[in-house]
């Protein structure tokens, strides 16, 4: 019911939700904006000073706009109280659990998204900021940690299962952003000192959203939806959804070619 409003396609399993709830408000605001309108041009005429030559300073009488402004309150209270706290509640409150989820990091900084995997064993290595080196580790992740030994890093690069719960843990290592994906629906700030746990369930492949399209080089995009410094424009990411082999795949090659890196790091 929402095609009218032009939002960007949706891939995310709970983003019908929210599209409904846009959708309402836009219907809500429409009606209120074509009464107070109405109201508006009809007081122009009405009370024209060529008929109201001296002002009335007994004023209107009737009820008639204290009922209108109590329903307008009570349709706001309805929009408020039956649909925006509970689809709020939905989202923040009943996270998915971590054992059926895809658990990642995603770290921003001027101007960068960084990703973080625990890789096969699920358990974050340790990071330590005096190990942070903006170039070869901008997360200060201690490889000398048996958890660390098959984490994955990447920068600007999301890579996702489709139709799995992902659990992104966003934190930021400077200033405040916000991690948008519009296609997801979701939009949530990062904010120094604090890790915010956002959930989706990501439902339309890179690919499929490609031929859906017709556009081959169509990228779901990370967008800093803060403005955060100079480079803010800049500060793009790219998310990637494939199928879970796909998926378990890139992962693979990945940990194989990390670990070894890390192992050699001469190499
Ligand atoms: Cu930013």
């Amino acid at each position: 019911m929402t095609e009218w409003l032009g939002l960007p396609p949706l891939a995310t399993a709970h983003g019908g939700q929210i599209d409904n709830m846009i959708g309402w408000v836009h219907v809500f605001m429409l009606i209120l904006f074509v009464g107070w309108g109405g109201f508006f041009a009809y007081c122009l005429v009405r009370f024209r000073r060529s008929r109201h030559p001296v002002a009335n300073y007994a004023g209107v009488k009737s009820h008639t706009s204290s009922y209108l402004e109590v329903g307008v309150a009570v349709v706001e209270a309805i929009l408020l109280f039956g649909f925006a706290i509970p689809l709020w509640a939905a989202r923040v409150d009943r996270m998915p659990s971590e054992s059926e989820s895809l658990v990642v990091r995603v770290t921003a900084e001027q101007f960068a998204w960084n990703v973080h995997y625990a890789g096969p064993d699920a358990k974050f290595g340790r990071t330590d900021i005096k190990l942070i080196d903006v170039q070869s580790n901008p997360l200060g992740l201690d490889r000398s940690d048996p958890a660390a030994k098959d984490d994955v890093t990447t920068l600007n690069q999301l890579y996702l299962p489709v139709n799995k719960p992902i659990i992104v843990r966003l934190r930021s290592k400077d200033v405040i952003h916000s991690f948008g994906v519009p296609e997801f629906r979701v939009k949530q700030d990062a904010i120094p000192g604090l890790t915010i746990p956002i959930w989706f369930v990501p439902n339309v492949t890179t690919a499929e959203m490609r031929t859906r399209k017709g556009n081959a080089e169509f990228q779901y995009e990370i967008a800093c939806a803060q403005l955060c410094g100079l480079g803010h424009s800049a500060m793009r990411g790219f998310v990637t959804v494939q199928s879970a082999e796909e998926f378990q795949k890139w992962m693979d090659e990945k940990v194989k070619e990390q670990s070894e890196s890390a192992a050699d790091p001469f190499k």
